[in-house]
């Protein structure tokens, strides 16, 4: 990878945040606790101990988070609501001292020309909720699309998109098959059936705000990975197909398809999910983008203990591999296997052990990091796969779930004692890189 790929002349360079993880604020102007709120009370849940209550003090620095993004010359922005802020319990009445945050945000933004590409559901669920069972209980999907509906009409004509879901995999699994994340259940069943009223949300919310018209494109955010056997053997081969139709292809499958993949509903038998009549159709509808977060790649062994990946290109501070080319080989499969609607990368960057020295922050690895999986991607692009933008994660460092705030993925540093943002090295690298091809389409204007 010598030197720097073209990217079209429209495509969206930008930055990626979550509510949850950089606003704090947690109780102020009338915002109700969330699940994650609730989970960070139990210490033994995070790392390092920490919580949510202050993050990145985005609630009230908001306006020096904005400015950064325009300085680094990036024309979008992700980034999510926190429904508890809007709705405090889930339900019922309206926060408008909530709204009017949003708000502010979005006047910002506009200010220096940002598109915003809002998220309604980045794993935030109103405490509220999960005190009538939350995601196991049916009732949550039929909320949640009162919500997108509201928020649509509120803000469906401000905003570039509207995500309904950040990565329901994790939602499911991490939340409520591993206790790594909130609300902390551990049960395989659980998980499996908090899948589903996680993909009929979906399609309940978009129904409701398709209604409504908005020039928002509507889709949602998937986290995905390609799976790999870790050896030709059959037991690894059979150990990665069904790792990837448990994770891609069951979230893909039903919106994409109308139905479960068949291996892995087998696998799951008597865990599957309960489905009502009518279910599938309102998975399956149009979504206007495909929101597609990449990290890693899965690797895949059926030995005890495990075969681990090579990771020739290094592993994060997440202990993940670094595997570019996986970004190049789940996009040309996801089309070989799906219809796909235009894409975006919403989320891909990494966590180092950064030290702030004079002032200064030199993490190449990201540099490396972000630089092979742009050229990755414009691989993909170039054999077809249509993609509109990319969006590095993470705008600042912030609080990691249940790493806190020991991981950081920011390509601005924070100094959680002082609140101060300094630019790291990749923030310069990635505002030059983007500059470039700025340059380059001017050229191609000129000529
Ligand atoms: C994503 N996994 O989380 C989230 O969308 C972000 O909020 C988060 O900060 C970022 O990636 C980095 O972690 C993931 O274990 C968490 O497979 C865990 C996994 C995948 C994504």
């Amino acid at each position: 990878m010598t030197h720097a790929p073209h990217f079209p002349a429209d495509f969206a360079w930008g930055v990626a945040t979550s509510a949850f993880q950089i606003e704090g604020a947690a109780y102020e102007d009338g915002k109700g606790p969330s699940i994650w709120d609730k989970f960070c009370e139990d210490p033994t849940n995070i790392k390092d101990q920490s919580d949510g209550l202050i993050a990145c003090d985005h609630y009230h620095r908001y306006r020096e988070d904005v400015e950064i993004i325009a300085s680094l010359g990036l024309d979008t922005y992700r980034f999510s609501m926190a429904w508890a802020r809007v709705q405090p319990e889930g339900k019922g009445a309206w926060n408008e001292a909530g709204f009017a945050f949003y708000e502010r945000l979005l006047d910002a933004l506009d200010e220096k020309k940002i598109a915003a590409h809002l998220t309604l559901y980045h794993w935030d669920l109103p405490q509220a909720l999960q005190d009538e069972g939350g995601w196991l209980a049916r009732s949550t999907a039929y909320y949640f699309a009162d919500y997108a509906r509201e928020v649509a009409r509120r803000f469906g004509h401000r905003v570039a998109s509207i995500a309904t879901h950040n990565e329901p995999w994790c939602t499911a699994n991490l939340g409520h098959g591993n206790a790594q994340f909130a609300p902390g259940v551990a049960d395989a069943k659980s998980a499996i059936q908090v899948s589903h009223h996680l993909l009929l949300s979906h399609g309940l919310a978009m129904t409701a705000m398709r209604e409504l018209n908005v020039p928002a494109q509507l889709g949602i955010v998937l986290n995905q990975w390609t799976a790999d056997p870790a050896t030709d053997s059959q037991a690894d081969r059979d150990m990665a197909e069904l790792e990837y139709a448990c994770s891609v292809q069951w979230f893909m499958d039903p919106i994409f398809k109308g139905h479960y993949p068949e291996l892995a509903l087998r696998a799951h038998g008597d865990k599957a999910p309960i489905i009502y009549p009518g279910d599938m159709q309102v998975i399956q509808q149009k979504i206007d983008f495909l929101g597609v977060n990449y990290y890693f790649r899965a690797f895949c062994s059926a030995e005890n203990p495990p075969r681990s990946a090579p990771a020739v290109h290094g592993v994060t501070d997440m202990g993940w591999e670094i595997y570019p080319q996986g970004l190049t080989e789940l996009l040309l499969a996801l089309k070989a296997e799906y219809t796909l609607p235009p894409i975006y990368i919403t989320e891909n960057g990494m966590a180092s052990a950064d030290q702030l020295e004079h002032g200064k922050i030199a993490d190449e690895q990201r540099i490396a990091y972000v630089r092979d999986h742009l050229s990755a991607l414009a691989a993909a692009m170039e054999q077809g796969v249509e993609v509109r933008g990319y969006f590095l994660w993470s705008l600042l460092d912030n609080f990691e779930w249940n790493s806190g705030y020991s991981k950081r993925f920011g390509i601005v540093h924070v100094d959680y004692a002082t609140q101060k943002r300094t630019l790291k090295d990749s923030a310069l690298w990635y505002r030059d890189y983007c500059q470039q091809q700025r340059d380059v389409k001017q050229l191609r204007v000129a000529r």
